[in-house]
């Protein structure tokens, strides 16, 4: 898979794809993400990227050319799947989006700064808008390495145990069970004893049960789809 990103803050996005599992997928070959500096494309000798916006009011708007001129460059070497822009007034990403999302072969992102970009851009361009939650972050790309990361960490290879990208909570739109490891017993606490029973079915039904009762408790609305 390849991830094209178009940002003005291209060094915000270097650290979070150069460690870890996503970077052990990039060197694997199994994810290719390449990192567009809109300034770049900017106009005149100030390399101008934003302006005012009609109508008047506060803050900068993205300019339509330095985007389009770049988008154009990117589309006129490969085919997109998707050309998604990260704005946090669109719907919020969740695992199911992650999920079709990691199965695409090449997807572009466009990371937002200011107010936002020319609403033309999102008209002509862009087939899918993800914020990441109910909150405003000062641009979109540390919301593009998350959506990159819950992505990558699906593509079939990048994570060694097949088993545990299955098994996260929301893959089947439930929160995890808990989980302990040694010792079995710290300070008085206890272990739950079924978990060192060695009775697999029995501890599948644990686990299932304890993944809906903490679904119930802190995550309800998960429950309702
Ligand atoms: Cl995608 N961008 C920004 N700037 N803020 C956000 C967001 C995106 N998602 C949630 N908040």
């Amino acid at each position: 898979m390849r991830i094209d990103i178009i940002s003005v803050a291209p060094n915000l996005l270097e650290s979070p794809f150069n460690h870890s599992i996503i970077k052990r997928a990039q060197d694997k070959g199994l994810a290719e993400i390449v990192i567009h500096d809109l300034r770049e494309y900017g106009l005149g000798n100030y390399k101008q990227i934003d302006d005012t916006q009609f109508g008047g009011g506060a803050g900068m708007v993205m300019m339509i050319e330095p985007i389009a001129n770049c988008i154009k460059k990117l589309q006129s070497e490969r085919t997109y799947d998707e050309v998604i822009y990260m704005t946090p007034d669109a719907k919020t990403l969740n695992q199911s989006t992650a999920n079709t999302l990691s199965l695409k072969e090449n997807i572009l992102i466009l990371t937002g700064h200011y107010k936002g970009v020319d609403q033309r851009i999102r008209d002509k361009y862009i087939t899918k808008e993800i914020s990441i939650g109910d909150y405003v972050l000062t641009g979109g790309e540390l919301a593009a390495a998350v959506l990159v990361d819950a992505v990558v960490r699906l593509i079939p290879g990048v994570i060694g145990d097949e088993q545990s990208a299955l098994t996260d909570s929301f893959q089947d739109n439930l929160l995890s069970p808990p989980v302990y490891t040694r010792p079995a017993e710290f300070e008085g606490m206890k272990v739950p004893a079924i978990l060192l029973s060695g009775n697999f079915p029995k501890i599948d039904d644990w686990r299932s049960d304890q993944a809906y009762k903490r679904t119930q408790q802190i995550r309800p609305d998960l429950l309702d789809d």
